[in-house]
C-alpha cells in the first residue's frame, strides 16, 4: 500500500515538472520539447514538442540560436511517400492537445551550426499568435528516436531520412 502510494507521488510529481511551463491566462502550455540527434555532418534536423492552449491560438513561428532557421512543416503520406512542406503555421483548437512529432507537424532546423548530439539541450522559441513568444529546452534524443525519452530509439523508418529540397 505505501508502495502503491509512494508510485504515485512520483508519478504526480513527474506530471507536475512535464507541465511546469504553464504559466496564467492566454499562456500555452509546452511540454516534451524534443529534437533528434543528427548524424554525421547532418546540418539539419528536426524538432518535437506537445502543446496545448486552454484559449485557442496558433503556433505561427519558431527560431532557435543552434540553426541559421526554424521552419515549420507538415509532414503526409502521398502515393506511398512521406512528403514534408513548410507550413505558415499550427492551429491549436481550444483545449486540445497537439503533438508535434515524426510523421506529422514539425520544426525543422535548416543550418546547424554544429551536429546535435544525443544529451545535448538547447533553447527553442516559439511564437504564438495570441500568447506571445515563449522559449522552452528541447533535449536532444537518439537518432532515429520517435518520441521523448528515446521511445523506440533505433527504430529507422527509411521514409524518415527525407531528401532536403534545400
Ligand atoms: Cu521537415
Amino acid at each position: 500500500m505505501r508502495l502503491k502510494l509512494l508510485a504515485l507521488s512520483a508519478f504526480l510529481a513527474c506530471v507536475a515538472v512535464g507541465f511546469s511551463a504553464i504559466a496564467q491566462g492566454n499562456a500555452v502550455m509546452i511540454k516534451d520539447a524534443w529534437a533528434r540527434a543528427t548524424p554525421g555532418g547532418a546540418q539539419t534536423g528536426a524538432a518535437y514538442l506537445t502543446l496545448q492552449s486552454p484559449a485557442g491560438d496558433r503556433l505561427s513561428g519558431v527560431s532557435t540560436p543552434v540553426a541559421k532557421e526554424a521552419q515549420l512543416h507538415s509532414m503526409t503520406m502521398e502515393n506511398g511517400v512521406m512528403k514534408m512542406r513548410q507550413v505558415d503555421g499550427v492551429d491549436l483548437p481550444p483545449g486540445q492537445t497537439v503533438k508535434l512529432k515524426p510523421s506529422g507537424y514539425h520544426i525543422m532546423l535548416m543550418g546547424l551550426s554544429k551536429p546535435l548530439e544525443e544529451g545535448q539541450t538547447f533553447p527553442l522559441t516559439l511564437i504564438f499568435a495570441k500568447a506571445g513568444s515563449e522559449t522552452v529546452t528541447v533535449k536532444v534524443e537518439k537518432v532515429g528516436s520517435m518520441g521523448p525519452g528515446g521511445q523506440g530509439g533505433g527504430m529507422n523508418m527509411p521514409g524518415m531520412t527525407m531528401p532536403m529540397h534545400h
